[in-house]
């Protein structure tokens, strides 16, 4: 029997698989991808401008995360794989971005590359100093450990970037929605600022 792709014909052989995992069509295709979409409604937690938000859609939809977990959670030594699609807007002046963790097990580090759109990646360590790195199509963003981190789209299309991260690193929300990030990214004449967040006391 014979099989033709990249356009080559190959015999098809028993030790020759099909690849479990495409990125095809802006969507991730294979067996149990794990789906989860964040709507506003869903975040009540992380946007500062509390009466913008009090004011907007519930339903409205601020990302996706397409997951592939080929091990199961806490595998020490495996690795996990996704692509988290983040929708442009903002609340007040604040841009559309995902609630942020830090790991559970805190010294796990994490890549990101984003694949389309125009954004931000908020890195911020133990000790609440926060940074942030611009995200362009093909640029690659290393996340070292006990560093918690958060992307927000300040373009006007779909921000998407795929991720790897240890399939035993955990999400810990925990910091995250009580205090937040030490600085927020908002518009300011047209550009995004980051800029201290007052309420923000992690030691
Ligand atoms: C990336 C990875 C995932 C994460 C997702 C959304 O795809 O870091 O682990 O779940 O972004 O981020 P969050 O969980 O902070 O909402
Ligand atoms: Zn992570």
């Amino acid at each position: 029997m014979t099989e033709t792709h990249f356009n080559k014909t190959y015999t098809t052989m028993n030790d020759i698989a099909e690849p479990e995992l495409i990125f095809k069509d802006q969507k991730l295709v294979g067996n149990n991808i794990d789906k989860i979409t964040r709507q506003l409604k869903d975040l009540g937690d992380i946007f500062s401008d509390k009466e913008a938000y009090a004011a907007m859609d519930g339903n409205t939809v601020v990302y996706k995360v397409e997951s592939s977990f080929p091990v199961a959670h806490n595998t020490e030594g495996g690795l996990f794989y996704g692509i988290t699609y983040l929708y442009p807007g903002k609340v007040g002046d604040e841009y559309f971005m995902t609630k942020g963790h830090f790991h559970s097990i805190r010294n796990r580090a994490e890549y990101y590359c984003t694949l389309e759109g125009e954004g931000m990646l908020l890195l911020m360590d133990e000790d609440g100093n926060t940074r942030a790195e611009k995200m362009l199509p093909g640029s690659i963003h290393y996340i070292p450990g006990n560093t918690a981190h958060r992307t927000a789209n300040v373009g006007d299309t779909i921000l998407s970037f795929s991720a790897f991260w240890p399939a035993d690193a955990g999400h810990d929300y925990a910091i995250i929605s009580e205090h937040g990030f030490s600085k927020i990214l908002v518009e300011q004449n047209g550009l995004p600022v980051l800029m201290n967040n007052s309420s923000v006391k992690l030691k």
